[in-house]
């Protein structure tokens, strides 16, 4: 069963779990304008729609329910990760105050006992909707550098930890790209901070665009400087990857005046490679970064715009 609105506005996605009709009529119609509604007479069904191509925002479940019962239904939709971020409101008859701990400890996020009081549903739904998308905003830019929209600094210590342990497991390599903008300093005092700003921008977007693979990861480390993380990628896969990036940027030919290199702005790149062992843990992401940092200092002392493995 689904109602959809005439509105063209985004509407959010209710999703009613109850083995009752008129428990199900009852909420559809509570519900029925500002909302796209789902229902689902079954918890089994209701797993089905929260998969699908157009899952719910939120869930509001009853707990009474043949076969598999609500706190089954809450556990298994937060134990799947595709799931596991939809907030659930138990909507039941069930009210003794263990019945409600028990619904929190499996993941709900609300409690509603019937006979209910119809403004109160409406307006904790409405809660739980806007606490999940600004809690879904927080998460994103947590991550994301203010300044050229790519990941950031922690974003990049997520990743490098994870691809690590990864590794450690598979027995690949990771080869790590540090890269440092050339004369960079000289570029702000020429043009000034805007315009140091927007190359910034520029370069992060050009080389973003370059990395293709899934799996491949680029992130501001700070100031003028990027990492790329490729998992599995041996040394020459990582050279030839650092070449693409570097063309990438000299392709964008920002004007530099100031530079001793070129006429435009350019990059520097140090490349690192390693293995990790899961039973070499003396061998950390540290020593990769600082190898990979070691190299971009190798390619500064070449004479900028070079790449150093
Ligand atoms: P090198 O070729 O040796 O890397 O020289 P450099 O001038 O690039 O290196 P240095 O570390 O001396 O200068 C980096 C400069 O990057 C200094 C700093 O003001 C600038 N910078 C760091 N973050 C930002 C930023 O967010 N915006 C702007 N406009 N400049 C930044
Ligand atoms: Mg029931
Ligand atoms: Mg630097
Ligand atoms: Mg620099």
């Amino acid at each position: 069963m689904e109602t959809q609105g005439d509105s063209k506005t985004h509407r959010e996605k209710l999703l009613i779990v109850d083995d009752n009709k008129q428990n199900i009529e009852l909420l559809m119609e509570l519900f029925r304008s500002g909302y796209k509604i789902a229902a689902a007479r079954n918890a089994q069904r209701a797993l089905k729609l929260a998969i699908s191509d157009s899952p719910p925002d939120i869930i509001l479940s009853d707990i009474l329910m043949p076969d598999m019962d609500g706190y089954e239904f809450c556990a298994k939709i937060k134990e799947d990760p595709r799931t596991k971020h939809i907030p659930i409101i138990f909507i039941t008859a069930v009210s003794e105050v263990m019945d409600e701990n028990r619904g929190f400890a499996l993941g709900a996020v609300d409690y509603i006992t019937k006979p209910f009081h119809p403004p109160m549903v409406k307006a904790r739904v409405k809660l739980h909707l806007n606490l999940k998308r600004k809690q879904e905003l927080l998460e994103k830019y947590a991550f994301i550098d203010a300044l050229t929209e790519i990941p950031n600094r922690r974003r990049f210590n997520e990743v490098i930890e994870k691809e690590w342990r990864r590794a450690g497991r598979s027995g690949y390599p990771i080869s790590l790209l540090f890269i440092d903008v050339d004369h960079f300093k000289a570029y702000n005092d020429t043009y000034g901070h805007g315009k140091g700003d927007e190359c910034l921008r520029r370069i992060a977007s050009a080389m973003a665009r370059t990395l293709r693979r899934a799996g491949d990861f680029i992130g501001r480390y700070g100031g003028e400087e990027f990492a790329v993380v490729l998992p599995d990628t041996k040394s020459d896969k990582a050279v030839a990857m650092a070449k693409t990036l570097q063309k990438a940027v000299d392709g964008i030919a920002i004007f530099h005046g100031a530079s001793s290199v070129a006429s435009h702005v350019t990059i520097s790149i140090g490349i690192a490679t390693v293995t990790p062992d899961d039973k070499d843990i003396s061998l950390t992401p540290k020593n990769l970064i600082d190898a990979a940092d070691k190299k971009m200092y190798e390619a500064k002392s070449r004479g900028r715009h070079q790449i150093a493995y």
